[in-house]
């Protein structure tokens, strides 16, 4: 006979998801036993660094990634994290246990009440299923769910006592064999409008957005941009778990702010704004203001409907972004408009005692080799990195998407995971390294050879920054004194150090990133309040 746990798991093989990001619990443990040795199961110790190691695993492997969370309170402790994956568009396949049947009527205890219910509005599709024989089938939906335009979290929750009960083998092996594929092509005519419309635009300009590379069109919108000569900014930070665009080309401009009317003022000469990847625009903060410059058209090419939906102006074409600029580049001419200019080389880097944290990145970005990674939360330096390092291969940064904390150092893991072969830099705010700090015991103990560099301003520095723009005064809680996040991770069993001079910083980076049998922490501390350039 072959059992719902057996057929799951052929499921999961079928789809090459053999690692399983998991904290255990009583009602997790019948789905676990005797786990076959092609799978590997990594434990977080909360859940939302479980979430956030998946999250950058599956991303950074381009491919679904599983999740298996305890009950109610495991769900709980996922759900910003969840939150997150939701907003990187990431293809996670979320498992929870749940209470044995008979006991879900009674509410016996940690029965996961309205399971389905909870986790709404940040997955796409939530599902218990009526019959234990169902399992197989709707761990494949979950599958297709998750991966399907626009990818993002997709929710099982599974009665413990359904893993052991007998799943017909022939609908088991349907369900297993299923490919679904969801790269649609753009309507031809829209796409030769939008062509139309660049050729003979006065000034056209091209916004990157995350989902090029989440797409797999980096090199298509390279080839795009340099034939149609368009100047190409990064869409705002804020929303852009991805890079999509390289950040050193000649033709690249910077990085959108994440706000209206600033949006509006850096594009003002435009007459045409292509968007690709990204929605429009991810705003924070409020700074209200026209939304287009006068007299601009706005055009967006995203996978995600709802992102084309919701945007407050301009038309959209709903289809594979990869694609999509494939057929652009084919349908566009070549323009007598000069080759655009682009930002210019990053300014020296200024020492100081504290260090700016630009030169922090400036000193990571001369070490670092170019297919090397970040993954990076340090939230007053955001702009500083991408400005200093120019990031430009595809699959090189991530970055939490929605806002949520917490992402980043979870996140570094699993992406050095998902990339053993390339060296992961994870640089995190101290504050932000708290939201999930157990992560490093994770790291330790597989041995993952990730780097985290740690800035520590020893405060909650972009809230004090937000304190100013929102003329809020006396807040408490924004100060971190005597945080010692070298010592914690240490305790962890990360070997970490504390640095402070440029050339200790540097050393001690270029020793670390050449070390692979485990993880390396350096604290750096740096001056306080927001760097930009
Ligand atoms: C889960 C979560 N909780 C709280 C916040 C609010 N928040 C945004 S930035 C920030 C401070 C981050 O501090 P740190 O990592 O030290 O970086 P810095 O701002 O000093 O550069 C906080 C608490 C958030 N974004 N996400």
């Amino acid at each position: 006979m072959t059992t719902v746990r057996e057929a799951s798991l052929e499921v999961l093989r079928r789809h090459g998801i053999t690692t399983i990001f998991g904290n255990p619990g009583s009602t997790e443990l019948p789905m676990l036993a005797d786990l076959p040795d092609d799978f590997r199961y990594v434990l977080g110790l909360q859940e939302a660094v479980v979430v956030g190691m998946a999250d950058g695993f599956a991303q950074a492997s381009r491919a679904p990634a599983h999740v298996n969370l305890h009950t109610a309170p495991g769900v709980g402790n996922a759900m910003g994290a969840l939150f997150t994956a939701q907003a990187n568009k990431s293809p996670l396949v979320v498992t929870a246990g749940q209470q044995v049947r008979a006991h879900i009527t009674m509410q016996a205890n940690l029965t996961n009440r309205d399971a389905t219910r909870v986790v709404h509005p940040y997955v796409k599709w939530a599902f218990e299923p009526p019959r234990a024989q169902d399992v197989p089938a709707a761990l494949a939906q979950a599958i297709h769910r998750a991966c399907l335009p626009p990818k993002g979290p997709a929710f099982l929750s599974v009665p413990m006592d359904d893993w052991n009960q007998e799943a017909p083998a022939q609908d088991a092996e349907l369900a297993a064999a299923r490919v679904t594929s969801g790269r649609a092509a753009a309507d031809p005519e829209q796409v030769r409008a939008l062509a139309r419309a660049v050729d003979h635009a006065r000034n056209p300009v091209f916004v990157a957005g995350p989902d090029i590379d989440a797409s797999g069109g980096w090199d298509t919108a390279v080839a795009l941009a340099e034939k149609a000569r368009l100047p190409v900014w990064a869409s705002p930070a804020t929303g852009g778990g991805r890079l999509g665009f390289p950040e050193g080309h000649p033709q690249f401009r910077g990085v959108l702010p994440p706000a209206v009317a600033p949006i509006s003022a850096v594009l003002e000469d435009h007459d045409l704004i292509v968007v690709a990847g990204s929605s429009v625009f991810p705003y924070y903060p409020y700074l209200p203001g026209p939304l287009l410059p006068a007299g601009a058209r706005l055009v967006a090419i995203t996978s995600d409907p709802d992102e084309a939906a919701r945007a407050p102006m301009g038309d959209a074409i709903v289809a594979d972004v990869a694609l999509t600029l494939a057929a652009l580049l084919d349908a566009v001419s070549e323009p007598d408009r000069p080759v655009p200019e682009g930002a210019g080389p990053p300014p020296e880097p200024e020492d100081g005692d504290p260090l700016p944290s630009a030169t922090v990145h400036a000193t990571l970005r001369d070490v670092l080799p170019d297919d090397g990674i970040v993954v990076l939360e340090s939230p007053t330096s955001t702009s500083a990195l991408r400005n200093r390092m120019r990031i430009s291969q595809p699959g090189c940064y991530f970055f939490s998407a929605g806002g949520g904390l917490g992402y980043g150092l979870a996140a570094g893991i699993g992406v050095q995971l998902a990339q053993p072969g390339r060296p992961v830099v994870c640089v995190l705010g101290e504050g932000s390294a708290q939201y999930a700090v157990s992560g490093f015991w994770t790291a330790a103990a597989y041995r993952v050879p990730v780097t985290f560099l740690v800035l520590r301003n020893n405060e909650y520095g972009i809230l004090k920054w937000f304190a100013e723009l929102e003329q809020v005064t006396g807040a408490p809680g924004l100060d971190l004194p005597a945080l010692e996040t070298a010592a914690i991770a240490q305790a962890y069993g990360v070997p970490s150090g504390r640095v402070r001079s440029r050339e200790e910083l540097r050393e001690a980076l270029a020793a670390d990133l050449d070390a692979s049998d485990g993880p390396r922490l350096i604290e750096v501390d740096v001056a306080p309040g927001m760097s930009v350039f």
